[in-house]
């Protein structure tokens, strides 16, 4: 038996070999609060759903006109040599290419793939894509699309804020209020992107628990705060923060108990923002009492809490949540008016922060420090469409959306290329993407497993699993940088995604220009001496690659002292301008008023979304809610017994509320059918008490079993209900998270 160290998103392991098999998985010492998840890896690489070699679909290879694509995603898969497949491949991107032009590629390929530094799918995808003159790429991510767009305009763009918000000690240190709009999950922080080594969300709250933090959870679900915290909890209608934090602030004006001093010097736009909180631009005051019927939290309770607010050092949160949502930038823009209104932002313990339930690294001081990537090279199209339009942009060829004071027109895609990303997973209104999606001629699919975009694809490349290959671990927002050793043999006859790339490179002439005539550990090598000279400009000493390999991990020092969030703005606004139009916090910006949207106005609104359930006329009344899965990262490793074992009748749980359950005579532990005009699928109850009786829950990561709009997804994937709908003009995000079902009970 032989013991390798690993890495995933959801912490560092060691596994041990026998045979050829992962027999037992460890977790490390350093890892205070070692993710579950780590189970599945143990049936991972030898599971019966990896695919073994190249296929081609049938449909595909016998129709050379038609390319069978109504036949798509239900078709037969034929083995083919690697050779076949790659001539195949190669030939395709070559005639789009000719015949229609390098946007007409999709290469997007959103998703979280594996951890690993230089395996990293959609690393290798874009440079071989760019080499061959670039592709129409995706921009933003599903997690932060509204947020990422939108506070650039109000504070500091989303790279600057995300590593240094405001840390768990100087909350625990300093904070007297901590408001947490969405909660803090911490089944969510098990999670970061790139790797984790020591999960620190738990300690964060435990210190502030224990040094008198007192918290509240804003949130349809109690548990989004753990129970351990002792948390208020304050049941809000999803989607309805925004008129929640206007009541708030109203309360805040109307008693003069705002910060007005910090509100003119720092922040540009209060008064525009009051002349609508106030009712003066629109005739409609945003009272407590207005906003309770919005938001159904106690009008007395939202006094309460304003009063509260303003006599506390507060901090306030958001979780991601929030934002992915119909009109997601408004409750984003709302947090910082509000905090600004508080006057907390920039002192100790005070202000707003985003996410800090959504991501495992989200309020460590740890020390950040931006490894080298694999070099991607540039996209020479330039082109990319916002993440979440996919099937907008394959349906609507030639059409053109508003984004972010831009116009961009989607091109004729008619061919696409995914690695490392499950769009069956993560797309809305999975209906609408069946329909797109067989709109191309061509879909090339590099994965492990048969998941479902290996099954909705033509020609598939069996890719290795991180377990099968050298690679390392580092990310900017972890301390430690691990080796990720190859622990099996090569499962059949797959192949890494750098191996599938030089290899299409050599069939299309371009095999030195990927390759650099550099071997998998001669690029690593390279990505790890180029490291090492950034980070010896900035004082660190990283050992010499040797060295890291025999001692297998490192883990930086810590900064001296980790600088506090807009500390030094808050210090001085004139020598630490923001790099917003006005240098300081715009409560009310220029710029996003003179894009003319009705969707996405000057400063921060209360806007209907598309469905919620203070509609009058609605026909389904539930809210689905459809959060991250707690036991599993997405559709990962789904397939595997373990996981398999969550479920019952090998559907997904959906969450209920007694009373919802029964005016339906519906039990715990009844299959329903989940639907609204999009979709529907099936799930098992679980009755849970602790949230809003108007809301169900069902989380994502059911790997998508259906073959379009008019059959039932078997398996509980709550994107069978979603709607495809950008947040706004401005930010074109996904709005997952407004969306309304009804579920009846079925034999
Ligand atoms: N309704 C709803 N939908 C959502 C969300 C929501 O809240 N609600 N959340 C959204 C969010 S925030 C996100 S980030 C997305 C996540 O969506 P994705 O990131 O697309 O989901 P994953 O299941 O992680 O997909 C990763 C894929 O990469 C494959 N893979 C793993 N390792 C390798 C490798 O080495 N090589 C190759 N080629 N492939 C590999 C895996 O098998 C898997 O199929 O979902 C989004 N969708
Ligand atoms: N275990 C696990 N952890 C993960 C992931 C995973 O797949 N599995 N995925 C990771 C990824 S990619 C991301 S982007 C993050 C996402 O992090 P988030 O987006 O923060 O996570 P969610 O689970 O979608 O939502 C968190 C909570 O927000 C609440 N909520 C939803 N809508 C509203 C609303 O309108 N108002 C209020 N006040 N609350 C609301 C819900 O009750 C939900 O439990 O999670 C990461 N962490
Ligand atoms: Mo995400």
């Amino acid at each position: 038996m032989k013991r390798y160290r690993t890495a995933t998103h959801w912490g560092v392991y060691e596994v041990d070999v026998e045979n050829g098999e992962v027999v037992d998985v460890h977790s490390i010492n350093e890892d205070p609060v070692p993710s579950p998840a780590m189970h599945a890896l143990k049936e991972a690489a030898s599971h019966s759903s990896r695919i073994d070699q190249p296929y081609i679909r049938k449909g595909w290879l016998d129709n050379p006109s038609t390319r069978g694509k109504s036949v798509r995603g239900d078709d037969e898969f034929i083995p083919v040599s690697w050779d076949d497949a790659f001539e195949l491949a190669s030939g395709e991107l070559r005639r789009v290419i000719d015949g229609l032009g390098n946007t007409s590629i999709f290469g997007g390929s959103y998703g979280w793939a594996s951890a690993g530094r230089f395996h990293h799918a959609q690393s290798q995808l874009h440079r071989f894509l760019n080499l061959i003159g670039g592709c129409t790429r995706a921009r933003e991510s599903y997690s932060t699309a509204a947020a990422q767009v939108i506070l650039p305009h109000v504070v500091a763009s989303w790279q600057e804020m995300e590593l240094a918000q405001t840390s768990w000690t100087e909350i625990a240190t300093n904070t007297e209020l901590f408001v947490a709009f969405g909660g803090v999950p911490l089944r969510n922080t098990q999670m970061a992107y790139g790797g984790i080594t020591e999960h620190q969300s738990k300690s964060g709250l435990e210190r502030a628990q224990k040094n008198g933090v007192e918290f509240v959870g804003v949130s349809p679900q109690k548990k989004d705060m753990p129970e351990f915290m002792e948390a208020d909890w304050f049941a809000v209608r999803p989607g309805t923060d925004t008129a929640l934090m206007l009541g708030i602030a109203y309360v805040l004006e109307n008693q003069k108990i705002a910060d007005y001093e910090f509100l003119s010097s720092h922040c540009v736009g209060y008064e525009r923002f009051r002349d609508y909180l106030l009712g003066v631009s629109d005739g409609v005051a945003k009272t407590p009492g207005w906003a309770s019927e919005i938001c159904s939290v106690a009008e007395a309770d939202i006094v309460n809490l304003a009063i509260r607010m303003s006599k506390s050092r507060t901090f306030l949160s958001a979780a991601w949540s929030l934002q992915r949502a119909d009109h997601g930038e408004q409750p984003y823009w709302m947090i910082i008016v509000l905090a600004c209104m508080l006057g907390c932002v920039g002192k100790p313990g005070g202000g707003f922060g985003f996410g800090y339930g959504s991501e495992g690294y989200i309020g460590s001081d740890w020390r950040r420090f931006n490894w080298v990537n694999f070099p991607k090279s540039f996209n020479p199209t330039r082109f990319a469409i916002p993440v979440s339009r996919v099937a907008d942009a394959l349906l609507h060829p030639g059409e053109t959306i508003e984004y972010d004071g831009q116009k961009i027109t989607y091109p004729q895609i008619d061919l696409i290329y995914w690695a490392g990303g499950n769009p069956f997973h993560h797309h809305q209104d999975l209906n609408r993407l069946v329909e797109a999606w067989r709109r191309p001629s061509t879909v090339i699919v590099n994965e492990p497993w048969w998941t479902p975009v290996a099954q909705w694809a033509d020609i598939v490349f069996p890719a290795t699993t991180f377990l099968e290959r050298d690679d390392f671990c580092m990310s900017s927002h972890d301390p430690y940088a691990h080796v990720m050793e190859k622990a099996l043999p090569v499962y059949a006859q797959s192949r890494t995604d750098h191996e599938i790339f030089a290899g299409l490179s050599r069939w299309l002439g371009i095999e030195e220009k990927f390759t650099e005539n550099k071997t998998e550990s001669g690029w690593m090598e390279e990505m790890w001496v180029r490291s090492k000279k950034l980070a010896a400009d900035r004082d660190l000493d990283i050992p010499d690659y040797q060295v890291f390999l025999e001692k297998k991990w490192i883990r930086l020092p810590d900064d001296k002292e980790f600088p506090g969030w807009l500390h030094g703005f808050r210090k001085d606004p004139e020598k630490n301008k923001l790099s917003t139009p006005s240098g300081k916090i715009e409560l009310f910006s220029e710029k996003i008023a003179g894009f003319d949207y009705d969707d996405c106005p000057g400063h921060p609104s209360w806007i209907e979304p598309y469905e919620w359930l203070g509609q009058s006329d609605y026909r389904y009344r539930l809210h689905l809610l459809s959060p991250q899965p707690a036991s599993k990262l997405h559709s990962q490793l789904d397939q595997t017994e373990h996981l398999q074992l969550e479920k019952v009748q090998g559907k997904e749980v959906i969450l209920v509320h007694p009373d919802a359950a029964a005016s339906r005579q519906i039990d715990d532990g009844d299959c329903v059918r989940v639907f609204n005009d999009r979709g529907s699928c099936l799930a098992s109850v679980r009755l849970e008490k602790d949230m809003l009786a108007e809301i169900v829950v069902l989380p994502t990561g059911s790997w998508f079993s259906s073959l379009g709009s008019k059959s039932i997804e078997q398996s509980g994937n709550p994107n069978v209900l979603t709607r495809d709908k950008g947040t706004s003009s401005l930010a074109q995000g996904p709005s997952a998270n407004t969306c309304l079902v009804e579920i009846e009970k079925v034999e």
